[in-house]
C-alpha cells in the first residue's frame, strides 16, 4: 500500500506521458552500463541526490539538484542517482529533470538513474522523458513475474536497469534476468539496519557471471569504497555522505 503511494507522480498522467511519448520528447540515452565499466577510478562512483530519507529524516532539503548534479559530474561521478520519490525521500522528477540539464552538455556526461520504487511501465516511459538513462528495480518490491516484465520493458526501451537486491533469495531471482548490473542493497527495507557486510557476503553469487556488483547504502567514506575494491565490487552507490559533505570533490578523490 505505501508503495502505491509513493508510486503516485503529482502533475502528470500515463495519458500525459503517451502524449508526450508520440511527440518524441525524449532526450538522447546514454548507457548506464558503459559508463560503468568506462569508469577512470574503479569501483565507479554511483553519487545519489537524496533530500530525505524515511530512516534519516531530512538530510539536505535545501539542495539545489542542478548545482549538487554539477558537482556530482566534476568531481568525477560515473553516474548521478536522483531519488524522485516525493513522499519519504521529498524527491522529484523536476529534481531528476534539472539534474540532466545542469551536465547534459558535457563531455562524458555521468549517465542519470532514477531512484524510486518502479512498479509499471508508465513509470520507466517517465523516467526516460524526465532525462533519466536508466531506472532502479527493487526484486522485494516485485513479484518475479512482474520484475521480469518490468526488466524486460527497460531493456526494451535501450535502459539496461540496476536490479536490487537484499539477500541471497533474491540474487538468485536477480540473476534468472541474466542482467548486467545488480546492486546490493546493505539498507534492510524493513528495519533500515546498515549490515556493510551484505555485499561482501553475496559477492561470491555474481563472481563468474560477469554481473557488475554494486555496493549500495552506509557508505561513509574512501575507506569504505577500498574495502569493497578487494571483493570485485565494481560501483559504489553514496547518498547520504555525499549529501552531509561540505567538500565532494575531497571525498570522492580520496
Ligand atoms: C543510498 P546512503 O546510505 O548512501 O544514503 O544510501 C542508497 O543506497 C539508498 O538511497 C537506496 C534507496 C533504495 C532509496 C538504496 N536502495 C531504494 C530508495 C529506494
Amino acid at each position: 500500500k505505501d508503495v502505491e503511494v509513493a508510486r503516485q507522480t503529482p502533475g502528470t498522467t500515463p495519458e500525459d506521458l503517451k502524449t508526450l511519448l508520440s511527440m518524441n520528447l525524449s532526450l538522447p540515452l546514454i548507457s548506464f552500463v558503459d559508463r560503468l565499466k568506462n569508469a577512470q577510478k574503479k569501483p565507479a562512483l554511483m553519487a545519489e541526490i537524496k533530500r530525505a530519507s524515511p530512516s534519516k529524516g531530512p538530510i539536505a532539503m535545501s539542495t539545489n539538484a542542478a548545482q549538487q548534479a554539477l558537482t556530482y559530474a566534476l568531481s568525477g561521478a560515473s553516474v548521478i542517482s536522483v531519488l524522485t520519490e516525493p513522499t519519504w525521500f521529498k524527491g522529484s522528477l523536476l529534481d531528476m529533470r534539472l539534474a540532466r540539464q545542469a551536465i547534459d552538455n558535457l563531455p562524458n556526461r555521468p549517465a542519470i538513474l532514477r531512484k524510486d520504487f518502479i512498479l509499471e511501465e508508465y513509470q520507466i516511459d517517465e523516467a526516460r522523458l524526465f532525462g533519466a538513462d536508466t531506472v532502479l528495480l527493487i526484486v522485494a518490491c516485485l513479484s518475479e513475474e512482474r520484475l521480469r516484465e518490468l526488466y524486460a520493458y527497460s531493456v526494451s526501451r535501450g535502459m539496461e536497469p540496476l536490479v536490487e537486491v537484499n539477500n541471497a533469495k533474491e540474487m538468485e531471482i536477480a540473476l534468472t534476468l541474466n542482467p548486467k548490473v545488480i546492486g546490493v542493497n546493505n539498507r534492510n527495507l524493513h528495519d533500515f539496519q546498515v549490515d556493510m557486510e551484505n555485499t561482501s557476503r553475496l559477492a561470491d553469487m555474481v563472481k563468474e557471471s560477469g554481473v557488475i556488483l554494486c555496493a549500495l547504502s552506509g557508505i561513509k567514506d574512501a575507506s569504505d569504497v577500498n574495502t569493497y575494491v578487494e571483493q570485485g565490487v565494481g560501483a559504489v552507490l553514496v547518498g547520504e555522505a555525499l549529501m552531509r559533505a561540505a567538500d565532494t570533490r575531497a571525498f570522492i578523490r580520496n
